[in-house]
C-alpha cells in the first residue's frame, strides 16, 4: 500500500533534549505530522511495547500511521499500521509474508542495488539515504548527494522517502529530484518548538510538490 504520508518522522528519545518523546510526537502531530516511526533499537521488549501502545494511541487519535522499526511482533501487538525493516531486521519479503498486504512495510535503502532489492521484496516504499551530512554519519555512510535519488527514482516504482541532514531548507531540491517525501529525527525531534517546526515541513512540502512538474509528480 502506498504511504499516505510524505513526511515520516523517525523517534530517537536520545535527541529530545530530555523532553519526554510522548509529548514531542504529540507536538508534532498537532504540527500536522501523519507517519511516525517508532526507532528505540536499545529499549527492552516490554518498555517498546509500552511506548508502542502510547504512540498508537496518540498517531490513532491524530489520524496518523505509525510503524515500528524492525519488530513485527510489537506491531502486531499494538496494532501499529507497518514496520520498517533496516538491515539488522527480518528481510522485507519474510515480513511481508507475516503481515500480509494490509500493512505498511518500508525498507531502509543506501543504494541503487538495496533500493531495487526492497522493492522487489515486497517493500511499499523506501527511505533513501544518507542525502546530506547526519550526525550519525559513522553509522549510515558518507553523503549519496541528490543525483542518487534521481537515479534510483529512473528504476523503481516505489515512493522514495530522502533520509539524513534533512531540513526545511533543502526540501525543494530533494522534491524536485523525485522524491516522493522526506524523514528526518533531529530537524522536529530536537528543534524548540516541535509543533512550528511539524508545521513549517507540513506547508513547505506542501507548496513544492504542488509546484513541481508533473514528469516527477505521478
Ligand atoms: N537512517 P537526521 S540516516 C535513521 O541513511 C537514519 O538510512 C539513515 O537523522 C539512512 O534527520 C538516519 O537527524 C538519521 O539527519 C537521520
Amino acid at each position: 500500500m502506498k504511504p499516505d504520508f510524505d513526511i515520516y518522522l523517525i523517534t530517537d528519545r536520545t535527541k529530545t533534549d530530555g523532553r519526554d518523546l510522548k509529548d514531542i510526537i504529540a507536538e508534532a502531530l498537532r504540527g500536522g505530522i501523519r507517519g511516525v516511526q517508532l526507532r528505540e533499537k536499545d529499549l527492552p521488549t516490554r518498555g517498546l511495547l509500552s511506548l508502542a501502545a502510547k504512540l498508537r494511541e496518540i498517531t490513532r487519535k491524530a489520524g496518523a500511521r505509525l510503524l515500528i522499526n524492525g519488530r513485527i511482533d510489537i506491531c502486531l501487538a499494538v496494532e501499529a499500521d507497518g514496520v520498517h525493516i533496516g538491515k539488522d531486521s527480518i528481510p522485507a519479503d519474510i515480513a511481508r509474508g507475516i503481515l500480509g498486504s494490509n500493512k505498511i512495510i518500508g525498507v531502509s535503502a543506501h543504494s541503487l542495488s538495496e533500493a531495487l532489492m526492497a522493492q522487489s521484496q515486497g517493500a511499499d516504499f523506501i527511505t533513501l539515504g544518507p542525502i546530506y551530512h547526519t550526525e550519525s554519519k559513522a553509522q549510515y555512510g558518507a553523503p549519496l548527494g541528490i543525483d542518487m535519488i534521481n537515479s534510483v527514482r529512473e528504476s523503481i516504482e516505489i515512493p522514495i522517502f530522502a533520509i539524513g541532514g534533512i531540513r526545511t531548507d533543502n526540501i525543494r531540491p530533494l522534491t524536485e529530484a523525485g522524491a516522493y517525501g522526506i524523514a528526518m529525527i533531529s530537524a522536529i525531534i530536537s528543534a524548540g518548538d516541535i509543533k512550528d517546526a511539524a508545521m513549517e515541513f507540513v506547508s513547505k512540502m506542501k507548496s513544492f510538490k504542488e509546484g513541481r512538474c508533473p514528469r516527477v509528480n505521478p
